[in-house]
């Protein structure tokens, strides 16, 4: 199998493990687990087959490490990013005193009205490096990097979780924590 082909398949699992599980009519728990056999079995029922040994590549391979398999191997869930209602269960953690995150270029302005809000996800994402930041920003166009004083803020009392990957979540970041590029 390719990169594409493993992209393909990976941006599926997307879809039905953290927006749409109902395309296939399967059901997230509330932490967002689903059985592996119920999954690859609804799957192919919808013309989308795939082997235990091809969801594992999918799983292993994954630049991001967009899912996570339960410890005894039976369930899957996607790590974050879900706009089905779940609670990952993440623990609360004290961020690193700087944590970023990509914009494209148009939203800047919003921004800095409203600072970072959730959107259609369940959290604001930080990234802990420059590079992953500018990088997500740039899949809707020229990437800006603004910098959050993320320490500051869970200091005034604003909770941070941190996934298994390392994406650092947050409900809203004010203004006032924001560093733009002049
Ligand atoms: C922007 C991908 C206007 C925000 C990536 C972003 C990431 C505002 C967009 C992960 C705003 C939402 C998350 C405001 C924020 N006004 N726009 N007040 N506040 N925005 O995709 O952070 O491939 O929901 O800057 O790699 O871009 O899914 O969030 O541009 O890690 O695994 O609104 O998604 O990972 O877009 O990306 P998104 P994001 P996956």
């Amino acid at each position: 199998m390719n990169e594409k082909e493993i992209r393909k398949k990976s941006k599926f699992l997307s879809l039905v493990l953290r927006h749409q599980p109902e395309t296939i009519g399967i059901e997230l728990d509330e932490s967002g687990w689903v059985d592996i056999e119920t999954l690859l079995t609804s799957m192919a029922e919808h013309g989308k087959t795939m082997s235990r040994e091809t969801l594992e590549l999918v799983v292993n391979t994954n630049d991001k490490q967009r899912f996570s398999l339960s410890e005894d191997g039976m369930r899957i869930r996607a790590n974050q990013g879900h706009s089905v209602k779940i609670d990952l269960g993440y623990q609360a953690a004290i961020p690193p005193e700087i944590l970023f995150h990509g914009t494209p270029q148009q939203f800047v302005g919003a921004i800095a009205h409203g600072g970072l809000m959730k959107m259609k996800r369940h959290h604001v994402h930080l990234h802990v490096d420059e590079k992953t930041s500018l990088n997500v920003g740039s899949r809707r166009g020229n990437p800006v990097l603004l910098k959050v004083r993320a320490l500051e803020m869970h200091q005034a009392g604003f909770e941070f979780f941190v996934t298994p990957n390392e994406v650092w979540l947050t409900d809203h970041v004010p203004v006032v924590y924001i560093e733009f590029p002049r």
